[in-house]
């Protein structure tokens, strides 16, 4: 199960990523193809079917960069990934299939993602 803050994220201080803008999602698109790995964002529909929310900050995204006929919701999947078999576009996946993750670390000033 992919938790918003994975354990993985916390030891740093830091959340699964929210993707907020067209620079971050490339950002983030191009480290996941540089590593050839799908990648689980923070986006998710788990609390209203078909309502898809920043989990961690809890606002409906006003960027997306879903891939042709995603998310489908096939098997009720709730969290979203950057999915190496999309370029990098973003599916609908099933929460609890082990994939990469890219986490975030918001600064006071200006918000820097950082990969991990
Ligand atoms: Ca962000
Ligand atoms: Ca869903």
């Amino acid at each position: 199960m992919v938790e918003v803050n994975s354990s993985g994220c916390r030891q740093y201080g830091s959340h699964l990523v929210e993707v907020e803008s067209a620079d971050e999602d490339e950002y983030i698109r191009a480290h996941s193809r540089n590593t050839r790995c799908s990648n689980w964002i923070v986006l998710r529909d788990s609390v209203t079917e078909g309502d898809w929310r920043w989990a961690y900050g809890g606002a409906r995204p006003e960027y997306t960069n879903w891939a042709t006929n995603e998310p489908d919701n096939i098997f009720d999947q709730d969290c979203a990934l950057l999915d190496s078999f999309y370029s990098y576009h973003w599916v609908s996946g099933s929460c609890w299939i082990a994939h990469n993750f890219i986490c975030e670390k918001d600064y006071p000033s200006t918000e820097v993602p950082a990969v991990g």
